[in-house]
């Protein structure tokens, strides 16, 4: 039982950074109407539901990536975007017709998907930076935090300072 613990500590701790980091981008939004939410300017000239949206397009490509490691040699989208800016910009053109609420609607359930396959993967494949040659030496625990918790943190903040700034 205690190797067993200590052997699934990354994923824990993972799963662990993921739950704190959506709590604080939560946080961040709380008490926003969705006036206010969908008001330019928050992070560059997006708004906050931009930013969901954004943020969202990330997890769901790392959830895509995180589905398909049964295939070690394939690799994924998500490390193939050459032009991250010019990805961001097209993805922001076509979430933003979309309605908050849906929009919305996605980022609680990308997340949830997000939670459940991060539990789904065992402890090697979490570590072992040999094992998928596209993640040139880093561990998958690293995109996971570059695609999903560092992420949410980055933009939390900036949201945070958007608030103060705006006396929202
Ligand atoms: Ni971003």
């Amino acid at each position: 039982m205690q190797a067993d613990t200590r052997k699934s500590a990354q994923k824990q701790a993972v799963l662990e950074e993921l739950r704190r980091a959506r709590a604080n981008l939560l946080a961040a939004i709380e008490g926003l109407t969705p006036n206010d939410m969908l008001r330019a300017g928050a992070v560059g000239i997006w708004s906050v539901k931009d930013v969901l949206a954004h943020l969202t397009v990330w997890e769901s490509e790392l959830v895509t990536a995180l589905s398909r490691l049964d295939r070690p040699a394939l690799v994924p989208h998500i490390v193939q975007i050459e032009d991250i800016d010019e990805f961001n910009a097209e993805q922001y053109r076509i979430n933003a017709p979309r309605p908050l609420e849906i929009v919305l609607e996605d980022f609680h359930g990308v997340h949830k998907h997000l939670l459940r396959a991060v539990e789904a993967l065992d402890e090697r494949t979490l570590t072992d930076v040999r094992k998928f040659r596209w993640l040139e030496g880093e561990p998958l625990t690293y995109l996971i935090a570059e695609c999903a918790y560092w992420h949410e943190d980055e933009h939390a903040e900036q949201i945070r300072q958007w608030r103060a700034a705006q006396g929202l």
